[in-house]
């Protein structure tokens, strides 16, 4: 079992092997586009909107009334997640907003009673699936929507004090909510064929928060388990201490220092980011990230173990801002030839040592180091300690060999010790730069 403690609660069994086998897919891929896409991509300030301005449910009504994205084509979509060189998608199915992008028998609060009319769940599962993409629903915990969800710090009612919220919540009942979670959870893992993932959102326990007992964690995600035992799913359940409780942990939005651990033991991780800063379509949002900051955060999180889901917001209307398209056509240009460095691997073992201005990802089923240098440097390029564990050393863009040796110049014979390599680089960066 993976959890040494025996006094460890257990969702189910499963050895720490079949757990590593069963993720292999999602460990291998590294790479996934995540999609916020709801009723927020109209208003396009912040898929938060409804919180943030106080939006009530009669003035937010409108979003559902005119939603209808005639340009939306999954398989587009599909193949530009695919061109970016990535392996799977995960889309927000109901976000806080409490909208469901699905067709549900508990609630009409749902696109198939837009004028849109139709499943897009339904339409991008059969896309992506269609591109060999894996499958990965994001469903949110909170719902502004749901007239049984109480009142709470997250909330878009807002309350002052505890007498306020006691009021709000007076004809409120989670029990009624909880149970609407877990049939609408049941909907999406029984309509549309494997799902891979699933990525619930999230938990916030405290006076006025909500945790495990309020989602009913420990019975849903041992449905979850029933319905899809392949299925992978995020961390955000507060079931962090259950063994089966959770496959990945998300750190969100912010750089990784290292590999993360739960008591001393590495776990697998994703990082998700925005291109933007908000998740949902933000149209005068102009705190763009650039193509070399998204790349090397990939190429990070692989070099600590790590997977990122880069996020798109498309638009009402279906499509993706140009921005999100030049970037994840950066992201694919790069990808076509340096793949081999992120697909299957890892953080590199310690015996190796990371030389300035780069990060190292290695493939522990070939043996091979990548060394991505984010700064060319000119000619010595000095590895520590390296010396009898290089075989051979190239360009992964194009196999051309680099050849080892005694470094250019004065510099190396005082830095550059027996046990070192100094590869040789030449003079010109090769042209393998994405447009930033
Ligand atoms: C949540 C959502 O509120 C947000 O809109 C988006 O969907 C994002 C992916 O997830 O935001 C969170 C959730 C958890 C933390 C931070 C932001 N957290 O645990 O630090």
């Amino acid at each position: 079992i993976g959890f040494s403690s025996f006094s460890q609660k257990k969702i189910w069994n499963e050895t720490e092997k079949e757990k590593t086998e069963r993720m292999a897919w999602w460990t291998e891929a590294r790479f996934g586009m995540f999609i916020h896409w709801g009723l927020y991509a109209q208003p396009a300030r912040h898929e938060w909107v409804k919180k943030r301005e106080r939006i009530s449910d009669k003035d937010y009504q409108k979003y559902f009334d005119v939603f209808n994205p005639d340009l939306f084509n999954p398989r587009e979509w599909a193949k530009k997640a695919k061109a970016a060189g990535m392996k799977y998608a995960v889309i927000t199915t109901k976000h806080h907003e409490g909208f469901s992008m699905f067709n549900s028998d508990y609630s009409d609060y749902n696109i198939t009673k837009t004028p849109y009319g139709k499943d897009i769940l339904k339409e991008w599962v059969e896309a992506f699936r269609a591109e060999g993409l894996g499958i990965g629903f994001y469903y949110s915990l909170i719902d502004w929507h749901h007239p049984d969800f109480t009142i709470d710090s997250r909330h878009s009612i807002k309350a002052n004090n505890k007498e306020e919220y006691e009021k709000l919540n007076k004809n409120r009942d989670m029990a009624v909510y909880r149970k609407y979670l877990k049939n609408q959870v049941k909907e999406l893992l029984s309509n549309y064929g494997k799902v891979d993932l699933l990525w619930l959102d999230f938990s916030y326990p405290g006076e006025f928060g909500k945790g495990r007992d309020d989602w009913g964690s420990v019975e849903l995600l041992k449905m979850v388990r029933k319905l899809q035992p392949k299925i992978l799913v995020n961390d955000r359940l507060d079931l962090k201490e259950y063994a089966g409780g959770w496959d990945f942990t998300t750190p969100e939005q912010f750089k990784v220092e290292k590999w993360p651990e739960v008591d001393g033991k590495k776990v697998p991780w994703e990082t998700c980011q925005t291109f933007s800063g908000s998740w949902g379509y933000y149209r005068d949002e102009h705190t763009w990230k650039d193509n070399k900051q998204l790349l090397t955060l990939l190429i990070e999180s692989v070099s600590k173990g790590g997977n990122v889901l880069l996020n798109v917001g498309p638009t009402a209307r279906g499509t993706f801002d140009y921005r999100a398209d030049e970037a994840l056509e950066g992201m694919g240009n790069w990808m076509k030839y340096n793949s081999g460095s992120i697909y299957s691997c890892t953080q590199a073992p310690d015996e190796f040592v990371t030389p300035d201005n780069s990060l190292l990802t290695y493939n522990p089923k070939t043996n091979r180091l990548y060394v991505h240098l984010l700064d060319y440097p000119i000619q010595n390029f000095l590895m520590k300690g390296m010396k009898g564990k290089i075989k051979y050393a190239q360009f992964l863009h194009d196999a051309s060999e680099i050849k080892t040796g005694k470094t250019h110049g004065a510099w190396g014979k005082e830095k550059m010790k027996k046990e070192d390599v100094n590869l040789k680089l030449p003079v010109n960066k090769p042209n393998v730069e994405i447009p930033v």
